[in-house]
């Protein structure tokens, strides 16, 4: 439940994204109307990216060495005092103007997570594949973990503070966004959606490894089912041969 914004923690993952990260930074600057502190937590960039976002006034940098988009979002979440957390990725796709509306709505709604649904862009600009293996990815989590999302796989989502930080959250590269979900699901955390649209990338390159990581967003998929699967035969099984002692 948030019901309240009172401090907004953006935390921005970088990884060789100099030529899209201070045209995402300054708009993030301009347009979040609410108290907010921007974390970039670059991963050891080497085109520039480092210098672009120490030489901004309002950016606090986070060096992380160790590579995967988990990682570096984990990192920067450890170190956000916000009670909301905003993740949006540094490299120019998601329309950060949109920023407002995931908050409006996680304060309309009492949410725990609101996410920028990517599926009505009139645009259609994400690639078929991805389009492909977001959908059926979103259909088997919806469906297994009865829930309403339209993108799972958006990067761009505002959370509440104390929410993440009751969850274990052990992928550190692409699987980390659905393990997120996964573990809101299980922990009845509620999470709802708002339309946003989508570039495609102006500068560089995606690190996304698609094959590598479609492996690892079902495993965590299938994981999150079979713990709720042992905790509810555990818990039966208690509920039967508690009286027995
Ligand atoms: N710090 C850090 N950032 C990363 C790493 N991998 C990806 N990112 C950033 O995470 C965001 C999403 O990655 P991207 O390559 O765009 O993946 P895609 O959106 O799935 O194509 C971008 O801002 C990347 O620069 C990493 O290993 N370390
Ligand atoms: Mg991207």
């Amino acid at each position: 439940m948030t019901s309240k914004v009172e401090l907004v923690s953006v935390v921005i993952p970088t990884l060789n994204e100099a030529g899209n990260i201070l045209e995402a930074v300054t708009a993030i600057e301009k347009d979040l109307a609410y108290p907010k502190e921007i974390i970039v937590v670059d991963g050891n960039s080497t085109d520039g990216t480092i210098e672009i976002v120490k030489d901004t006034s309002f950016c606090k940098l986070i060096i992380e060495p160790r590579l995967g988009y988990g990682t570096a979002l984990k990192t920067g979440m450890k170190n956000a005092k916000g009670n909301i957390i905003v993740m949006v990725d540094g490299d120019g796709t998601y329309d950060v103007k949109h920023i407002n509306r995931l908050l409006d709505k996680m304060i309309q709604k009492d949410a725990d997570m609101v996410l920028a649904t990517r599926m009505y862009d009139p645009n259609k600009a994400m690639g078929f594949m991805n389009f492909v293996g977001n959908k059926v990815i979103t259909f088997f989590f919806d469906f297994f973990y009865s829930q309403f999302l339209s993108d799972t796989q958006s990067g761009f989502r505002a959370i509440s503070h104390e929410a993440i930080n009751n969850v274990k959250l052990n992928e550190g590269d692409m699987a980390f966004a659905t393990e997120m979900l996964v573990q809101f699901a299980k922990e009845g955390y509620s999470m709802t959606e708002v339309p946003t649209t989508y570039k495609a990338r102006k500068y560089g390159k995606t690190k996304l490894k698609k094959f590598k990581s479609g492996i690892e967003i079902f495993s965590t998929i299938f994981r999150g089912l079979l713990d709720a699967e042992m905790v509810r035969k555990n818990e039966e099984y208690w509920k039967k041969n508690w009286s027995k002692r």
